[in-house]
């Protein structure tokens, strides 16, 4: 007994695990998740550097009787499921068990969409029913009369909903993302679920098919296009412009205190606009240049600080990112200085943004300045602008 706890506080930093309860049997045995919901797969992994038997072979735990493990809720067990080392001289165990979840209506169209069962024998292909707010305990026997125990709870979640952008434009398409672990029916495989699209022009609107983005990712997408020359059809949705655009998720899947029966519509919005193009998003206008104190400059000195002053305005009534780029090209066309401001114009916003340069010689000097959405990508928001100065 002695022994084996010595082997866990040294194995303990690896996992980060805080210093060990004293009053409470250390237990080796870890899950990939500290909750689960109730059709997720959950990774097991147990430490026993005692049953590595072989250093040159796999070995294997829990499926005797004498030394069981066993995966259990209250009501549902799986006795003696095997674990396999994860190479031939690890000492460490892992198994996978797939939870079923309960006969349950998930999307509210009247019929169960789970296969409740208990089946398997492992390292994989294990199934476990579980109920709404299951404990599943993991007991391992793993020296005559010491087992080993860990449990994890079971929980449903109020599944969110968002559209990807606050404002979408007209005769382009819209993409609606909602987050529900308890979608991920299967977690073998993508699932999918409803959602429902409305817009002011058009109230009774579309329902369409949101999709896994992998497969137990949990995580759904359904994408529409806009138009205000087409009906509603499909995955097409009728709007004009200026309108809010809706989308709804019924949740049917929803934690305490909601009952089982429960339902919940979570709902998010974004706006609808004409499609404008990105050139004539920001106004752009004349630099300006000015000394440190604010005041303008109409000539300029060598080797005395200067401000760049660029001018950008946002006529439109969405707020939009933006990263403008100064730049200053001597008399031989070389690049002397290069530098940019990040940030976000407000509808309707006027702004200075600002740099300041010391011309080093005489000569004259290009200035060029470029509105783009950033760094990253540098569409142009605006025309570039690009002035002349002399510094004599
Ligand atoms: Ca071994
Ligand atoms: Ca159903
Ligand atoms: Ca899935
Ligand atoms: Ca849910």
């Amino acid at each position: 007994m002695l022994q084996f706890l010595f082997f866990f506080l040294i194995l303990l930093p690896a996992f980060g695990q805080t210093a060990p309860d004293y009053h409470n049997p250390y237990s080796p045995i870890f899950t990939d998740k500290p909750v689960y919901s109730w059709t997720d797969k959950m990774k097991i992994t147990i430490i026993s550097p005692s049953w590595n038997s072989d250093r040159h072979l796999i070995d294997s735990i829990g499926e005797t009787s004498e030394h069981a493990i066993k995966i259990a809720t209250s009501e549902h067990s799986l006795d003696r499921y095997r674990f396999t080392e994860t190479d031939v001289n690890s000492g460490i165990f892992t198994a996978e068990v797939i939870l079923t979840g309960f006969a349950h209506d998930a999307d509210g169209d009247g019929n169960s969409d789970t296969t409740p069962r208990t089946i398997g024998n492992g390292p994989t292909g294990g199934f476990l029913e579980v109920d709404r707010d299951s404990a599943i305990t993991i007991s391992f026997e793993f020296a005559d009369g010491v087992v080993l125990v860990e449990s994890v709870p079971v929980r449903w979640n109020v599944g969110t909903i968002n559209f990807v952008e606050d404002l979408f434009f007209l005769e382009k398409s819209a993409t609606v993302r909602v987050i529900d672990a308890d979608m991920n029916l299967n977690p073998e495989a993508i699932d999918h679920l409803s959602i429902q699209l409305f817009s002011d022009s058009d109230v009774a609107g579309i329902e369409v098919n949101a999709i896994e983005t992998s497969e137990s990712s949990g995580s759904f997408v359904a994408t529409v296009s806009l138009s205000q020359n087409s009906p509603s059809s499909g995955n097409r949705l009728y709007s004009l412009p200026g309108d809010k655009i809706f989308a709804k998720y019924n949740d049917h899947t929803l934690p305490k205190p909601h009952s089982k029966s429960d339902h919940l519509a979570v709902e998010t919005v974004a706006r609808v606009d004409l499609a404008i193009p990105p050139i004539e998003r920001i106004k752009n206008s004349e630099i300006t240049f000015s000394d440190g104190l604010g005041n303008p400059l109409q000539s300029f000195l060598q080797n005395s600080q200067m401000q760049i002053v660029g001018t950008i305005s946002n006529e439109h009534d969405f707020k939009q990112k933006f990263v403008y780029m100064f730049q200053v090209k001597n008399d031989e066309r070389t690049v002397e200085s290069i530098s940019w401001v990040q940030g976000e114009i407000s509808s309707q916003q006027s702004l200075d943004v600002s740099q300041s340069w010391i011309p080093k010689k005489f000569g004259t000097y290009e200035i060029e300045t470029f509105v783009w959405i950033s760094i990253n990508d540098p569409t142009a928001l605006s025309p570039s602008m690009s002035t002349l100065i002399t510094v004599p």
